[in-house]
């Protein structure tokens, strides 16, 4: 009896490794129209919280979450915007998500979005 119940883990073990390798196959086959897997970084949102804007010089003052693309860890700090028309979506205190990259060596936020 515990002969046949290890032969069945056996069985067990490896049909599901066949199907995690097929799966595996799968995933990477379907690359290309998979959004999340064709975008790894630039296209993921920081969350923020907007501590202070400064519309006529185009910055804000960011308290932000990990920012994956740009491998920064949470922190408050200026960033220059990429279009001060942006500053008009939010004010102080709202919590947005938003994507920044580095321009010209500075930081700079190509877009947000306001989040509830
Ligand atoms: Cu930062």
């Amino acid at each position: 009896m515990k002969r046949s119940i290890s032969i069945l883990a056996s069985l067990l073990l490896a049909s599901g490794a066949v199907l995690a390798s097929g799966d595996h196959k799968g995933h990477s086959g379907h690359g290309q129209g998979d959004k999340k897997a064709a975008a790894p970084a630039a296209g993921a949102l920081a969350d923020g919280e907007v501590r202070k804007i400064e519309k006529e010089r185009g910055r804000i003052t960011l308290r932000h979450g990990e920012i994956k693309n740009l491998d920064m860890p949470p922190m408050t700090m200026v960033f220059r915007v990429k279009d001060p028309a942006m500053l008009d979506q939010v004010k102080e205190g709202d919590k947005i998500g938003f994507t920044a990259e580095k321009v010209g060596g500075q930081y700079t936020v190509m877009s947000i979005e306001a989040r509830k």
